[in-house]
C-alpha cells in the first residue's frame, strides 16, 4: 500500500512538472511562480512566436512614392462595355499626409486612404480590375454586397492570392442598395490597417427621398513610431496614437458645408479595429439604415451618438436646424487626439450657414 502511494507522488509530480514545461512556460510569460515578470499580454505573447512576427513589422515597401492626390474616398470613373461597368484598381504603397505635418506609409487602392469609392446602381453588372502592384500577395472582399461564393475575395478559401505583379478580375451583380465597402481579405489585421480600405455605395434604382447632401466617413486608425507605420490593432504595444476620419485626422478632416434647412446623410463605416461612438453636437438624426440595409421608419432611432463597431455601417440623417460650427466627434476622448495630444483625430466640424 505505502508503495503504492510512494508511486502515484511520482507520477503526479512528473506529470505537473512536464506540463508546467511543455505547455505554460513558451506562452505565458511570467505565469511561473517567482520569477517577477509582469502578467502575460499579447504583445509579449507575440515576440515568442516567429510566424506572427510580421504583425509588428513597420508598414514597407520599395521604392514608397509620395500619394499624388490629397483626398480619399474619391468617386471612381469607369468605363462601360456591353452594359458592364468596369472599374480598375492598383494597390500601391503610398507616403499618406494623414497631417500636415505627419504621413504614414500606406499600402493603398489608387495612391490614396480611403481608396476610391466604386457607386453603381442596384441591379448594375461590375467588373473590377484589380492589380496588385504591393510586394505582397492581396484579395478584395466586397463587404455585404451579396456576390457569388467565387468573388468574395478569402484567399485560399474561394480564390487563390492576387500574388505581386498580377491582375485578377472580379464580377458581379451590385445588390442589395446601400452602403458597403471593399477591403482586402488577406492579412486583413495588416492589409487593411495599413489602409487598403474604400466605400461601396449601391444606389436604389429609385431613390425614395434623398437627401440634400451625401457623405461617407470610414473611420479607422493608425500607429506611428519613430516615424514608422505600424498596422494598429487592438494588442498590447500595437495601439493606435493616430486616429482618422477618411484618412485624416482632426484639423486635416474635412468640413462638411450646409445650408440651413438642408437635410444631411452621413454614411459611417467602421473599418479600423476598435469601437467608435460618434457624436454630433446641436441636433439629433435619426438611424436610417444598418449595415447598408433600410430601418423603416416606425423603427428608427433619434439619438446624437451612434457606436461604429469594426466592419458596422450606419446612415443617419439630420436636418441642419441651427447656423454654426457643430462638432462630431467620437467620444472615447483619447480617440480625439494626435499622439495623445488633443484635439485631433475623429473630430470634424460640420458649419451651417445661412442659405
Ligand atoms: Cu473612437
Amino acid at each position: 500500500m505505502k508503495t503504492y502511494h510512494y508511486l502515484l507522488l511520482v507520477f503526479l509530480v512528473i506529470g505537473l512538472s512536464s506540463c508546467s514545461t511543455s505547455k505554460f512556460s513558451s506562452e505565458n510569460v511570467g505565469i511561473e511562480g517567482n520569477s517577477g515578470t509582469a502578467t502575460s499580454t499579447p504583445g509579449m505573447m507575440m515576440a515568442t512566436n516567429p510566424e506572427a512576427a510580421h504583425m509588428m513589422q513597420p508598414i514597407g515597401g520599395i521604392n514608397v512614392q509620395p500619394a499624388s492626390d490629397e483626398k480619399g474616398g474619391q468617386l471612381l470613373e469607369y468605363r462601360e462595355e456591353s452594359g458592364i461597368k468596369i472599374f480598375e484598381l492598383t494597390t500601391r504603397a503610398v507616403q499618406w499626409p494623414i497631417l500636415d505635418n505627419v504621413f504614414v506609409t500606406a499600402w493603398t487602392y489608387n495612391g490614396t486612404v480611403p481608396g476610391p469609392m466604386i457607386r453603381v446602381t442596384e441591379g448594375d453588372q461590375v467588373r473590377v480590375i484589380v492589380k496588385n502592384e504591393l510586394d505582397e500577395p492581396t484579395t478584395i472582399h466586397w463587404h455585404g454586397v451579396e456576390v457569388p461564393n467565387a468573388m468574395d475575395g478569402v484567399p485560399g478559401m474561394t480564390q487563390a492570392p492576387i500574388e505581386p505583379g498580377e491582375t485578377f478580375t472580379y464580377e458581379f451583380i451590385a445588390k442589395p442598395a446601400g452602403t458597403f465597402m471593399y477591403h482586402s481579405h488577406y492579412e486583413g489585421d495588416v492589409q487593411v490597417s495599413a489602409g487598403l480600405y474604400a466605400p461601396f455605395i449601391i444606389d436604389p434604382k429609385e431613390p425614395a427621398n434623398p437627401p440634400d447632401l451625401d457623405i461617407t466617413l470610414m473611420i479607422s486608425e493608425w500607429r506611428v513610431q519613430n516615424g514608422r507605420t505600424y498596422a494598429a490593432m487592438p494588442m498590447s504595444g500595437m495601439e493606435p496614437n493616430y486616429f482618422t476620419l477618411n484618412g485624416k485626422a482632426f484639423p486635416f478632416t474635412e468640413t462638411i458645408e450646409v445650408k440651413k434647412g438642408q437635410r444631411v446623410r452621413l454614411r459611417f463605416i467602421g473599418i479600423g479595429q476598435f469601437i467608435h461612438p460618434m457624436h454630433l453636437h446641436g441636433m439629433a438624426f435619426k438611424i436610417v439604415a444598418t449595415d447598408g440595409h433600410p430601418v423603416p421608419e416606425t423603427a428608427q432611432l433619434t439619438k446624437d451618438t451612434v457606436s461604429v463597431a469594426p466592419g458596422e455601417r450606419y446612415d443617419v440623417e439630420f436636418e441642419a436646424t441651427e447656423v454654426g460650427q457643430w462638432m462630431l466627434h467620437c467620444h472615447i476622448l483619447h480617440h480625439t487626439t494626435n499622439d495623445n495630444v488633443e484635439p485631433g483625430g475623429l473630430m470634424l466640424i460640420i458649419n451651417v450657414t445661412e442659405p
